[in-house]
């Protein structure tokens, strides 16, 4: 019985570790990306820059100030995406291509807030989390 337990337990664990993905190979993609088209590191602009690649957001989550700005930027070649805050009852941006970029006033309540791609969040679960801070 307690075998069993244990079988179960390790089970429920894989399970879980399989939901949670990792995107650090494909978000060192995202930014080499970046430099690429633009010359330079997105970590190092002064506005905080998540960028949008391959149906993800890198990063998926970002904690940013209350009131604070923060850059969505496309590093894809050919798929265009966009930033909804659906739940905040924001309009969809403009979905922008390979280049664009979209910019948000993290003017929200402090605490956190579900940010979807138009296109692909329910298609591919292109989703990212963003935590506003006081
Ligand atoms: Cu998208």
């Amino acid at each position: 019985m307690r075998r069993l337990g244990l079988a179960l337990l390790t089970v429920s664990l894989c399970a879980g570790l399989a939901r949670a993905e990792d995107t650090t190979e494909l978000c060192a993609e995202a930014a080499a990306r970046y430099k690429e088209m633009f010359g330079r590191e997105a970590a190092s602009e002064p506005v905080k820059t998540i960028l949008m690649y391959k149906y993800r957001f890198c990063p998926d989550v970002v904690s940013a100030p209350k009131g604070s700005k923060l850059r969505y930027v496309n590093v894809d070649k050919r798929t265009s995406h966009s930033v909804w805050l659906r739940n905040d009852g924001r309009p969809e941006s403009e979905r922008v291509f390979s280049g664009g970029v979209i910019d948000v006033d993290a003017d929200l309540d402090e605490g956190e807030h579900e940010v979807l791609c138009g296109p692909h969040w329910e298609s591919d679960g292109m989703k990212a989390r963003l935590i506003i801070t006081r």
